[in-house]
């Protein structure tokens, strides 16, 4: 039984530490692509990698390259390609020069890895994700963007730091877009299934909520040199896992939708079953008044960045 493949476009911050969380998942071999220009760095950090395969436990192999030949019939792909942002840059002001990089990525996927699943990060996602989709020409069950999942994580560890509780038991979810208009889902998180206004005051939610709207700002702010790293890499790896091991994991990630909360043709955040299909399906939910309102404003966010890559 051969081990699953999986590449990594990109090897900056959010490769390197998903590909070490992937390795010491054994979720598969690894294979680290970046530029040409920088296929040794990619070759230095896999090989630093397979050195501390004795201490970490794991036996898959990782590779660095610059060689998209080497992604040859990859099972899964994780797309980190682009540039990051800087203080003061809004994700938006990606847009131009991560277009191109997403658009020759597309092209080799296309090529090389056809029948793979691939997750999507490069900023401003929900554009990237829909840009590649357009030009991969891959079904929709298996393009994805990762947003949700870290949107999510960060929304549950605030709740844990404000209630002192366990992130364990916290489960909440954050919809919408990949941005300031994003959906920290409020009435329906919970800890161990208690409402969360049965712990915090309501100063304390809307403090929680609007910290998770800016959670990711927060941090490029205090790195002072791109953005986060750890908790994104993270978030891609439990996609991964709930992918290659059919976890039928219920992930907010940004999906196409056909229908689906009204939206037609667009990627926007929502709850998606994730599993050996990819994302498997979509579950929906009735929103309240106030909530479909601020569906509604976060619609219009991402379809007006959309609308900026002229695909
Ligand atoms: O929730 C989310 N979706 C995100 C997304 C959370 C955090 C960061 N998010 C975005 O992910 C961020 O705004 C960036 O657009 C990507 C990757 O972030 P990372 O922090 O890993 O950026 P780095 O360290 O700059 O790494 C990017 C790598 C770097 O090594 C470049 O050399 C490489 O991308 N790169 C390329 N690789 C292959 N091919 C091309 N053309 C290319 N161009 C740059």
């Amino acid at each position: 039984m051969s081990r699953k493949k999986i590449a990594l476009i990109g090897g900056g911050q959010i490769g390197s530490i998903l590909a070490l969380l992937i390795a010491q998942k054994e979720l598969g071999d690894v294979v680290i692509l970046d530029r040409p220009e920088v296929a040794d760095p990619m070759k230095g950090k896999a090989l630093d990698m397979m050195a501390l395969r004795p201490h970490g436990g794991y036996d898959v192999n990782l590779s660095g390259t610059g060689d998209y030949a080497d992604i040859e019939g990859a099972d899964v792909i994780v797309i980190t390609a682009g540039l990051p942002r800087k203080p003061g840059m809004t994700r938006d002001d990606l847009l131009e020069i991560n277009l191109g990089i997403i658009a020759t990525v597309a092209e080799n996927i296309k090529k090389h890895a056809p029948n793979a699943f691939v997750i999507l990060t490069t900023n401003p996602l929900d554009a990237m994700v829909y840009a590649f989709y357009k030009q991969a020409g891959m079904p929709k069950e298996r393009v994805v963007g990762m947003a949700g999942a870290l949107d999510s994580g960060r929304f549950e560890a605030f709740v844990a730091m404000e209630t002192g509780l366990s992130t364990e038991d916290v489960s909440a979810i954050v919809l919408g877009g990949h941005g300031p208009t994003m959906i920290p889902m409020v009435r329906t998180a919970t800890v161990a299934g208690v409402p969360l206004d049965a712990l915090l005051s309501k100063e304390q939610i809307d403090k929680i909520a609007d910290r998770t709207r800016e959670a990711g700002t927060e941090v490029v702010k205090l790195l002072g040199n791109g953005s986060a790293y750890n908790s994104p890499a993270a978030s891609c790896c439990e996609m991964v896992e709930a992918y290659l091991k059919d976890k039928k994991r219920v992930i907010s990630s940004a999906a196409l939708c056909e229908g689906e909360y009204g939206i037609d043709g667009y990627f926007m955040g929502v709850p998606c079953v994730i599993g050996a299909g990819g994302i498997e399906k979509i579950l929906e939910f009735e929103l309240t008044a106030e909530e479909q309102a601020m569906f509604d404003t976060t619609l219009e966010a991402v379809v007006s960045t959309v609308k900026e890559t002229g695909l």
